[in-house]
């Protein structure tokens, strides 16, 4: 979705999609927030009639990466109620610790505007922020917490009910083969400029497997994931530092415990952003690395098996290894799914991921030890 692309009025649109919501006084304010790779979001301010102001977040689903958005708003409204029931139950708020969906007049939680662009709306949490990078460490021992306790939250949650909104989104054994068949296509004679790139996957492609195997083999459960723990996905409270609140659940779906807590490591125990280009900036922190290992397995603790514990640093060098692949495939066939801001950006980000598996391999031993000493 990118509707400024199309040449069309945004604000008008916008309100025209407003309108079908029930939101509280009328529309005064419209922020684009840039974030994330793939939806576009706006900050949606409203006054009512005694001049009180709320906050709403609105969003368009990319439909190039879910094919079908309404699977996806049944999975969200079906967890978003059970974590709201869960948080209540605990005592804890549920209007900050979890989102809310604001159904449409129609009372579907979605709206589909005249281009067929589907369109939702949540409460926006005040006096809480995203962060792309950490503020200081407490906040990411806090993170580990919020994330390890989104799946205890859910570990009643009926999975088999969940749909598979992107099939075989963390298969990285699958990751690997549609990455090599990319490469075997070629479809925009990139492949020539980046053949040690491809022969760095070459090389780790059986090791990709190892999770997925193990699950194949029923030595690991799935459970209800979030898929996408980047730490700009956790809401972290303005006044406490606490982590309030897990936001963008497109990708909830049955998944393996090590991929979360991996794919947190991934993007928030870096020490460069995602698309760094300057390698000799990207290791992991290992102060970082053990905040959040700290506060994940200390929220998962009872629920996790000792073979899921076990394999948590597996899962944050197999999850980097198949966003490394899913970079660079991006890049060889032409930037269709990741959003990109410069030429070379996915190939740039592919670049980074591949350092920074370099690097946990490096340091795998000292995770390993880590993560033994929180089980
Ligand atoms: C995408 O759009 P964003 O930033 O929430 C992607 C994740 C990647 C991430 C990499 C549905 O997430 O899988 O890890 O970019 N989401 C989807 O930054 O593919
Ligand atoms: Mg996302």
């Amino acid at each position: 979705m990118h509707c400024e692309n199309k040449g069309e009025n945004i604000t008008e649109l916008i309100s025209e999609v407003v309108s079908h919501f029930p939101l509280a006084g009328r529309l005064v304010d419209v922020t684009p927030i840039v974030q994330g790779h793939i939806n576009t979001t706006y900050r949606l301010v409203t006054e009512d009639e005694n001049g009180e102001s709320h906050s709403y977040a609105l969003q368009t689903i990319n439909k190039y990466v879910f094919k079908n958005p309404e699977d996806v708003m049944e999975n969200i409204c079906a967890v978003t109620a059970h974590l709201r029931k869960k948080i209540i139950e605990a005592g804890g708020d549920p209007d900050r610790e979890a989102l809310t969906v604001i159904f449409a007049k129609d009372g579907k939680s979605y709206y589909v505007d005249h281009r067929g662009e589907y369109w939702r709306i949540y409460h926006f949490i005040r006096g809480a922020s995203t962060y792309d990078t950490v503020q200081n460490a407490r906040h990411l021992y806090n993170a580990g917490y919020a994330f390890g306790r989104f799946q205890t939250l859910l570990a009643d949650f009926p999975i088999h009910t969940l749909k598979h909104t992107i099939p075989d989104f963390h298969n990285t054994k699958k990751r690997m083969a549609d990455f090599f068949a990319a490469v075997e296509k070629d479809e925009c004679g990139r492949v020539k400029d980046v053949l040690p790139e491809i022969e760095f996957f070459r090389k780790r492609a059986e090791e990709a497997s190892r999770l997925v195997d193990m699950q194949a083999m029923g030595l690991l459960p799935l459970r209800v994931t979030h898929n996408d723990t980047k730490y700009n996905n956790i809401m972290i409270d303005d006044a406490t530092g606490e982590a309030l609140c897990v936001i963008d659940l497109d990708t909830v779906m049955p998944g393996l415990a090590a991929y979360d807590y991996g794919d947190a490591i991934r993007f928030a125990a870096s020490t460069a952003a995602e698309d760094e280009t300057d390698l000799s900036k990207v290791t992991v922190d290992m102060h970082l690395f053990e905040q959040f290992t700290a506060g994940f397995v200390g929220a998962t603790t009872g629920f996790l098996t000792k073979t899921e514990l076990e394999t948590l640093p597996w899962g944050a060098r197999i999850i980097t290894l198949e966003l490394a692949s899913r970079f660079l495939k991006d890049h060889i066939e032409g930037d269709k799914y990741f959003r990109i801001h410069r030429p070379n950006h996915n190939l740039d980000r592919a670049r980074n991921q591949m350092k920074l598996v370099l690097e946990m391999e490096k340091r795998f031993d000292e995770m390993c030890a880590i993560t033994a000493k929180y089980m």
